[in-house]
């Protein structure tokens, strides 16, 4: 049955960001809600995370620079990218905006949709939603649905609604 096919299927979610950006805590505060001891991702980390019926196939691939570059091997299929952004990392926002811009130029990422998440801002000199916002060129991605949700992964502020917002993306897709 057609139905019963799409209510099985998994959503591929592929997690990227810089080192230390924090998507390694967010992976698993997706998954417990509840702040985990991290140590720095080698390969990929990978989980199923159910939002009610909805089930994402979420991967966290190393931000190493010596990783990046395999990034485009977790390319294929993946319907959200969710971007991973240390709020509090003025000086690397422009690697990342490179990274950003490169990897959704990729063909196998034609049809995907991307999720900013501004992490750490529980941090006094977090920068805002609108200034990454624009630091990153978001408005000038044209292709691919895009949203910025602000967050903190130590409390899991923020990440209900990007939950939601993943789950909408793609029963609306
Ligand atoms: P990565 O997987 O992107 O490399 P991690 O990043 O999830 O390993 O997190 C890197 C560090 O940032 C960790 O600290 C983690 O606790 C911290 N961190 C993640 N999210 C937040 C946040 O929202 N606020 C604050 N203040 N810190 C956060 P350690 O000290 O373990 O290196
Ligand atoms: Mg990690």
């Amino acid at each position: 049955m057609i139905t019963d096919f799409y209510k099985c299927s998994e959503h591929k979610v592929i997690i990227v960001g810089l080192d230390n950006a924090g998507k390694t805590t967010i992976l698993y505060q997706f998954l417990a809600k509840e702040a985990v001891h991290t140590s720095p991702t080698v390969g990929s980390n990978v989980e199923e995370i159910s939002v009610r019926k909805t089930r994402f196939l979420v991967w966290d691939i190393g931000g190493q620079e010596s990783l990046r570059a395999s990034w485009n091997s977790y390319y294929c299929d993946t319907e959200i990218v969710i971007l991973v952004v240390d709020s509090t990392d003025r000086e690397r926002l422009t690697l990342t905006r490179e990274e950003l811009h490169r990897m959704l130029a990729h063909e196998d990422l034609q049809s995907a949709a991307v999720l900013v998440l501004a992490n750490k801002q529980d941090m006094k000199d977090s920068m805002t939603v609108a200034e990454i916002s624009q630091c990153l060129t978001l408005s000038s991605i044209t292709g691919h649905s895009w949203h910025i949700q602000a967050c903190c992964a130590l409390t899991g502020e923020g990440l209900s609604a990007s939950l939601d917002r993943m789950k909408s993306h793609v029963l609306a897709g």
